[in-house]
C-alpha cells in the first residue's frame, strides 16, 4: 500500500518523472505493437536495391470498381507502402503515366486488359487471383485481377508478401487459387469469454459490448484472416450453449459477420443438437420429429435474417456428453441431414464431427470413430461434410493419420487440426506445427492405390467432391500478442497457408513467417528456421516419444501423468494409452492386440502391423513391446526410449542457444519473451523426462543408459504436483 502511495505522491510532485513514465509508457505501447501486428510488421525494407526496384514499380495505385474490399485492398497496399518502402503512393481509379499497380476483378477489367489476362484467369477459381506485369502506354505495370473482389484482398496480400520477403516483382506472371473451398477457424470459446484448451487470454469476442461496441481487434482479426486465406470462423465452443441461436446473440453475431464480409470472412455457429428443447421450449431433440425439424427450419430461416450470408453449423453430437440424435434412438445421417435439410435453402453448410468414442464402447478408443462412422459413407446430405481429427485419438504430439481418411470415398471430409497447443506445452511451449500439419496432409492411405494422399482427400481431388474444407482449433486470445507465444503466431500463419494450399512445405512456411514477422537476414532465418523445424520432434522426444501417446496429467493435459489411473472412463486414464508392465510398454493394435491396423488399407496395415517394418516413430502406438527389444540403431527398446527423452531435452537446449545467438537480430522485447518461454519449456522438458523415465522404470527395472542424465527428484514428488489452476480446462 505504502509503495502504491508513495508512486502517487511521486507522480504529482514531480513532473519529470511524470514526462518519464508517459515515455516509458509510450515505448512500451509500441513494443507492444510489434506483437500485435503479427506478420504484417512491413518492416522498411532493408535492402537498398530492392527498395529502388519497389519504388519504381508501386507509382500508383489504381482501383476500378468501388467495393469495401477492393477499397481495404488498395488502403493495405497504401498503408504497407508507407512503412516498407517508405513512399506515399497515391490512390486513384485512373491509369496514370507513371507505373501502376492495377487492382481489378475481371469484369471491370478493359478491353485491353483482359485481353493481357485472359488465358491466366481461366485457371483460377472464385477466390483465385492473378498477378501479372503487363505493358500499358508503354510501360510496365502491375495487374492484379481476379473473379471476384475478394480474390483482390488475397492478391495484395500475396503481392505485399512478396515484398515482405524481399523477393522480386519484375515480370510477376502469378496464378493462385486455394485447393479448398472452407478455410476455417473453430474457436471453442464460451459464452462468459472463457476459452476451451485457450491458453493466450480470454476470448476474443466480447459479448457483452456486441452489438454496440466494434473492438478493432475484429478488425485486426478479420485483416491477419484475410491475409492467409481463411475464409471462414466458428464463433463458439463445439461443447456449444444453445442460446447462441437466441435473437440476443444473433444480433451481436451479426455485427460480427458485418465486420468480417469485407474481408471474405464468413460467420459459422455451433449448433447444440438439443437446442430445440434448450431454446425452442420443445420437449424433444428427436430428428426425425417433424416439430423439431420444423423448429430448425424455422430457426435458419431466422438466422439468414440476421445473416443472410450465414456459412452453416459445426457439431459436435454423442461426444464427450453433448447430445445428439443417438440420444432418441437415432444415428449420425439423422442428425445431420435433418440440420442440412434446415439450412439448405439458404446455402448453408452442415461440418458434423467424427470425434465420437463411448464409456459403453469396450472396443479400442482409436477404432470407435471409423467403426461408427464408415457404414454412414454416402448417406449424407450434400451439403454435409464430415470433420475429423488429424489422427484417431486427440491432437498428440504425434499421431499416426486417422484411418478415417481414405475410408469413406463417397463423403466429403475435412480436416481438423488443433492450433491450440492443448497436448503440445500450452502456449508456453515453442512448437511449430505446421511441420506436423504436413506429416499428416502427406500421409499416403493408399485408398485408391499409391498416391491417395490425405491433401488430396482433403481437396477433393482424389474423390471427386465439390465440397471441401480444413478447419483449425484456434489458438487466438486476449493476450496482446494475440497467441500467448511469439512464435505461436506462426502456427496460425502456417495453419491459413497449408488450409490455401495443403500441398505447401512447412520449411518454406517457416522461412516467409520468420521474414515477414522478423527479418530478413540471412544469419536470423535460417538457424531460427532450422529451430522451428525442430522444435516438432523435439516436443515428441520430451513428451511422448516412440509413438506413446495420451500420458499427459489428466483433465488440464498440463506436464506429465503417465501414472493416472483412477478416472471413471478408461479411455481417459494414460494407463489405458502406455500399458506398461514388466514385459514392455505399448498398446497392441495389432492383429494380435485390437487390430486398429486393420481399419487401414492394405498395404498401411501390413507396415503397422508388422513390429519390424512399423516406423519405429509410431511403434508403441501399434505395438506392445518388450523392454529388451532391439531398436534399428542396436539400442533396446529402454535405452532407446531414455536416450530419446534425453535428445528431447537436448534439442531445447540447442532451442535456446539459437535463439541466444539471433540477439542482435530481433528487437528486445521479443527476444526477452522468447528467451524466457525457452527457459520455461527447457525445465518442463526436463520434468517431462525425468517423471516419465522414472515412472516406467518401475517396470523395466533397468538402469538408465549412459548419456541420459539422472532425475534430480523422486517419482512421489512429480506425482505430488497438481495444478488446479491450469488454464483452458474450464
Ligand atoms: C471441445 C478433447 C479436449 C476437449 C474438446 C474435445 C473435442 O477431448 O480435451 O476439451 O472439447 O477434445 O474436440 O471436442
Amino acid at each position: 500500500m505504502n509503495s502504491i502511495k508513495l508512486f502517487f505522491i511521486d507522480i504529482h510532485k514531480n513532473p519529470i518523472f511524470l514526462y518519464g513514465l508517459v515515455l516509458l509508457f509510450g515505448i512500451q505501447k509500441t513494443i507492444a505493437q510489434t506483437d500485435y501486428k503479427l506478420w504484417l510488421q512491413y518492416n522498411k525494407v532493408a535492402n537498398s536495391e530492392k527498395i529502388t526496384e519497389y519504388q519504381a514499380i508501386n507509382k500508383n495505385i489504381v482501383t476500378i470498381g468501388n467495393s469495401e474490399t477492393i477499397q481495404i485492398a488498395a488502403k493495405e497496399l497504401q498503408n504497407a507502402f508507407k512503412s516498407l518502402i517508405n513512399k506515399t503512393v497515391p490512390l486513384s481509379n485512373k491509369t496514370a503515366e507513371s507505373a501502376n499497380i492495377i487492382l481489378a476483378n475481371e469484369s471491370n477489367l478493359s478491353p485491353e486488359l483482359l485481353n493481357q489476362t485472359k488465358t491466366e484467369l481461366q485457371k483460377i477459381n472464385n477466390e483465385g487471383f492473378v498477378i501479372k506485369t503487363i505493358q500499358l502506354k508503354n510501360k510496365p505495370q502491375i495487374l492484379i485481377t481476379s473473379k471476384k473482389d475478394i480474390g483482390l484482398l488475397y492478391g495484395i496480400f500475396h503481392y505485399l508478401r512478396l515484398l515482405q520477403t524481399n523477393q522480386s516483382i519484375s515480370n510477376l506472371n502469378i496464378i493462385d487459387s486455394p485447393n479448398t473451398n472452407v478455410r476455417i477457424l473453430n474457436h471453442w470459446d464460451n459464452l462468459n469469454e472463457s476459452v476451451e484448451r485457450g491458453y493466450a487470454g480470454s476470448s476474443i469476442w466480447n459479448w457483452q459490448k456486441l452489438p454496440d461496441f466494434i473492438d478493432q481487434r475484429y478488425i485486426d482479426y478479420a485483416r491477419a484472416n484475410a491475409s492467409i486465406g481463411i475464409n471462414g470462423t466458428v464463433l463458439n465452443n463445439v461443447n456449444a450453449n444453445a442460446l447462441i441461436l437466441t435473437p440476443q446473440y444473433l444480433e451481436k453475431v451479426k455485427a460480427l459477420a458485418n465486420t468480417f464480409r469485407p474481408y471474405g470472412i464468413k460467420v459459422y455457429l455451433t449448433a447444440r443438437f438439443s437446442a430445440p428443447i434448450e431454446i425452442g421450449k420443445l420437449n424433444t431433440a428427436d430428428p426425425l420429429s417433424s416439430e423439431v425439424q420444423q423448429w430448425w427450419k424455422d430457426k435458419a430461416k431466422e438466422i439468414y435474417k440476421y445473416i443472410p450470408d450465414f456459412g452453416g453449423f459445426l457439431v459436435k453430437a454423442n461426444s464427450e456428453g453433448q447430445p445428439g440424435p443417438q440420444n432418441y434412438g437415432r444415428n449420425h445421417v439423422d442428425g445431420a441431414n435433418m440440420l442440412a435439410d434446415a439450412i439448405a435453402p439458404f446455402g448453408g453448410i452442415v461440418m458434423w464431427r467424427a470425434f465420437v468414442y463411448s464409456e459403453h464402447d469396450a472396443d479400442d478408443r482409436a477404432k470407435q470413430a471409423y467403426s461408427e462412422f464408415v457404414p454412414y459413407d454416402g448417406k449424407f446430405r450434400d451439403n454435409v461434410i464430415v470433420q475429423v481429427k488429424n489422427g484417431a485419438i486427440d491432437f498428440q504430439p504425434r499421431e499416426p493419420f486417422h484411418p478415417l481418411f481414405g475410408a469413406m470415398p463417397k463423403t466429403p471430409l475435412m480436416m481438423e487440426f488443433q492450433i491450440t497447443q492443448e497436448y503440445l506445452g500450452f502456449s508456453t511451449h515453442l512448437v511449430f506445427l505446421p511441420k506436423l500439419f504436413q506429416e499428416t496432409l502427406e500421409a499416403d492411405t493408399f485408398s485408391k492405390g499409391k498416391g491417395s494422399s490425405i491433401a488430396k482427400i482433403i481437396d477433393g481431388s482424389l474423390d471427386n467432391h465439390q465440397l471441401t474444407g480444413i478447419a483449425g482449433v484456434a489458438n487466438i486470445g486476449s493476450d496482446l500478442n494475440w497467441c500467448g507465444h511469439p512464435f505461436a503466431q506462426a502456427n496460425w500463419y502456417g495453419f491459413g497457408r497449408l488450409a490455401w494450399n495443403p500441398n505447401l512445405d512447412s520449411k518454406t512456411i517457416a522461412e516467409e513467417w520468420l521474414r515477414m514477422t522478423f527479418s530478413n537476414d540471412e544469419k536470423f532465418v535460417l538457424p531460427v528456421q532450422e529451430m522451428m523445424i525442430e522444435s516438432r520432434e523435439a516436443v515428441v522426444n520430451y513428451m511422448t516419444p516412440l509413438g506413446l501417446h495420451h500420458i499427459m496429467d489428466t483433465g488440464h493435459h498440463y506436464g506429465p501423468g503417465p501414472w493416472v489411473s483412477n478416472l471413471s472412463r478408461p479411455e481417459w486414464n494414460p494407463v489405458y494409452y502406455h500399458k506398461a508392465d514388466k514385459n514392455g510398454i505399448g498398446f497392441d493394435r495389432s492383429s494380435t492386440g485390437s487390430n486398429a491396423t486393420a481399419q487401414y488399407a492394405p498395404e498401411v496395415a501390413k507396415e503397422f502391423n508388422d513390429i519390424a517394418k512399423c516406423p519405429e516413430k509410431d511403434l508403441l502406438w501399434f505395438h506392445h513391446v518388450s523392454w529388451d527389444y532391439k531398436l534399428k540403431n542396436g539400442a533396446t527398446l529402454w535405452n532407446g526410449l531414455a536416450l530419446k527423452y534425453q535428445e528431447g531435452v537436448n534439442q531445447v537446449a540447442s532451442m535456446q542457444s539459437t535463439w541466444n545467438k539471433i540477439k542482435p537480430y530481433v528487437d528486445e522485447q521479443r527476444f526477452n519473451e522468447v528467451e524466457m518461454l525457452l527457459n520455461i519449456q527447457q525445465k518442463e522438458a526436463k520434468w517431462w523426462r525425468d517423471a516419465c523415465l522414472l515412472y516406467f522404470q518401475q517396470f523395466s527395472g533397468k538402469d538408465l543408459p549412459s548419456g541420459v542424465e539422472k532425475p534430480t527428484q523422486t517419482l512421489e514428488y512429480f506425482k505430488s504436483l497438481k495444478f488446479p489452476f491450469a488454464p483452458g480446462n474450464n
